[in-house]
């Protein structure tokens, strides 16, 4: 709803009819003493979004942001769109390509006006699987109401950024050598041959990363190695999301890779025979992408015979809450991230090598709040990290018959040499009600006391939002707080 205080009349569009749907039409409306006269005005598919915040821009026009809707995806052109309430024009108006790149969700964000200028400040959503997305602060620019224009303002967002960590930095934190690069612990290896049961008892009780060698994992070593074979197998025709990036080092939060639906017989022969391909295929369940988790053998029934998991750890498929496939090109990054259940990774076809962190250096390596992807660019590259002498760095290089134990809350990032097939198997090792309820279909999404003690976070914040209370009072009892919670 947006009312025009000159003309004394408002609009009013959105919301939910009883049969669930969101409303189509824009009303117009006018308040007379006691009476408010309601009229339709339009119909559009366009008005049927919830969530959107809208503004008159003059006595005639108005201007709708973002929102939701049921019926279609809000694009480039059309998440921002102007009416002349008069004429019952609808103008489509444009986001340029740099601020589209950056993805806004506009839900649950605020408007302000200041002369020529709407800020957007907030708007984001969380999703189970992937993780939380927000906006920066976006202007728009009513100079030229032909081309409204929005405007990232990168300005504000680094600041937010900085003043995020600002009253993080630990000592931990300066703690850089900027002589040499901090030592990288090699992760223990153990061959196949050796592992007894009651070996891998005692490595999954300790809970650090171990990489068995030369494991046999069935006709898989020798099969995937054949795009042509993988093809015939998968379906050549069989359509599969991957990621797609143009820098080697795709990151979650900067999302620098997009979403691309391909026929498969393309994506396998792009990972094998195109050197500038940066492909990744973290395979998704093909029934129910958005519900289920991936199980391999359900999925990639043509495969799965190919795969065997040795009897010593052949209950984690029983147990598994996914076992997703990786199919990855040459040269190619997948961004530092954690998992909320242990998994064992399986690497089948080329070189892949891992950089993990123990869990306790996870505020030392930009997670955001609430997030499970780091905002480091390139862990392997990146030379703060790499001088970084607090934090206690592991790797380990994964060939064809190699398995990783990777256990939860472990922060690791990958990197293929060589066009890379694995696939892992996740399991639930901590009692279920400490896990969230509903769907987490990657494996990574936070324990329950994580969530609900952030929602208790919010409402400190809440507290502490009052003017009577000034800046250096609250940042000494907010420091105060974060020692009983580093204590806890
Ligand atoms: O293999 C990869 O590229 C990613 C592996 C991973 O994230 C995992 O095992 O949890």
């Amino acid at each position: 709803m947006c009312w025009n205080s000159k003309s004394k009349s408002g609009v009013i569009f959105g919301g939910i009819n009883q049969d669930e749907s969101i409303d189509r039409y824009l009303y117009t409306f006018t308040i007379d003493k006691d009476t408010v006269e309601v009229k339709k005005l339009l119909e559009n598919k366009l008005f049927a979004r919830y969530g959107s915040k809208c503004l008159f821009i003059d006595d005639e026009e108005i201007l709708i942001i973002g929102g939701t809707s049921k019926d279609i995806v809000f694009n480039q052109d059309n998440t921002i769109i102007r009416v002349n309430v008069s004429t019952g024009k609808i103008q489509q108006v444009s986001i340029n390509d740099e601020n589209w790149s950056q993805s806004p969700i506009f839900v649950g964000f605020e408007i302000f006006t200041h002369e020529n200028t709407v800020t957007c400040v907030g708007g984001g959503a969380v999703c189970f699987s992937f993780g939380s997305a927000w906006n920066p602060i976006f202007n728009i620019h009513l100079d030229d109401k032909e081309q409204v224009a929005l405007f990232a303002n990168s300005e504000v967002e680094d600041n937010q950024h900085n003043s995020n960590h600002s009253r993080k930095d630990t000592d931990r934190k300066k703690q850089q050598n900027n002589d040499s690069p901090v030592k990288i612990t090699q992760i223990p290896l153990i061959n196949f041959d050796q592992l007894t049961k009651s070996k891998w008892n005692e490595i999954i009780a300790e809970n650090k990363p171990v990489v068995i060698k030369k494991a046999p994992l069935g006709e898989s070593l020798e099969k995937w190695t054949s795009p042509e074979y993988l093809a015939d197998k998968v379906g050549k025709e069989t359509e599969v999301v991957i990621h797609s990036a143009t820098s080697s080092n795709m990151n979650f939060q900067t999302k620098n890779f997009s979403y691309k639906t391909v026929k498969f017989e393309e994506f396998i022969n792009s990972v094998f025979r195109d050197p500038n391909s940066v492909s990744y295929l973290r395979a998704l369940s093909f029934d129910s992408p958005k519900e289920k988790a991936t199980m391999f053998h359900k999925d990639f029934p043509n495969l799965a015979n190919d795969f065997v998991l040795p009897n010593v750890l052949s209950y984690i498929k029983e147990a598994q809450h996914s076992s997703p496939l990786r199919i990855t090109s040459p040269n190619s990054a997948v961004w530092l991230h954690y998992d909320v259940t242990s998994n064992i990774l399986c690497q089948v076809v080329g070189i892949k090598k891992l950089r993990l962190y123990p869990p306790s250096d996870v505020d030392l390596l930009d997670f955001p709040s609430g997030k499970s992807s780091s905002l480091i660019e390139d862990v392997f590259k990146d030379e703060d990290v790499n001088q970084n002498s607090s934090l206690s760095p592991y790797e380990c290089e994964l060939s064809p018959g190699d398995v990783l134990f990777l256990p939860r809350m472990w922060l690791h990032a990958t990197c293929t040499q060589s066009p890379s097939i694995s696939l892992n198997f996740f399991w639930k090792d901590l009692k279920d009600d400490v896990y969230s309820a509903g769907k987490d279909i990657y494996g990574n999404r936070d324990i329950r006391a994580y969530e609900n003690s952030r929602k208790m976070i919010e409402r400190i914040k809440h507290m502490f939002e009052d003017d009577n209370i000034p800046e250096d009072v609250k940042d000494f009892y907010l420091r105060r707080l974060a020692e009983e919670v580093k204590y806890l």
